[in-house]
């Protein structure tokens, strides 16, 4: 089900729990803005979600009350996965749904990478 972005952040949202390490997670990268696993649900040869540290619900919430250092951090990490993952030569896509009718489903910001196999395309 899609969030309700105009809802308070929930604490116990399930990429928080994540961060906080009470969930598991195939982590991918860690810095001090930024965290990065594997999607569980993978729609691509390689699927990888990004998320700032700090409690953000949605892109509009992080670009109003992330600091120029966070986001900045959080964008620069997006960049250094795709780098570091070897997405660059291929080319790759990055993906933010937001609210509900961007069908967003866990309400803590969040990007996806999605990169190809050695042959294939990085969507279906
Ligand atoms: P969306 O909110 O629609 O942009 O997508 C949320 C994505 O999060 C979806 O592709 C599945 C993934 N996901 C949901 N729960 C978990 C989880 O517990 N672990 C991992 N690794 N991914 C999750």
């Amino acid at each position: 089900m899609p969030i309700d972005p105009t809802q308070p952040y929930d604490d116990n949202n399930v990429f928080a729990r994540i961060l906080r390490g009470e969930l598991p997670s195939k982590k991918v990268y860690e810095d001090d803005f930024a965290f990065a696993f594997h999607d569980i649900n993978p729609l691509a040869p390689v699927h990888i979600l990004v998320i700032p540290k700090g409690s953000y619900v949605s892109w509009d919430d992080f670009s109003e009350r992330a600091s120029d250092e966070e986001i900045a951090g959080f964008i620069r990490a997006v960049g250094r996965i795709a780098r570091e993952e070897g997405l660059v030569a291929q080319g790759y896509r990055i993906l933010a749904n937001i609210g509900m009718r961007g069908g967003q489903e866990v309400p803590h910001l969040h990007a996806h990478i999605f990169g190809a196999s050695l042959s294939g395309r990085c969507s279906r």
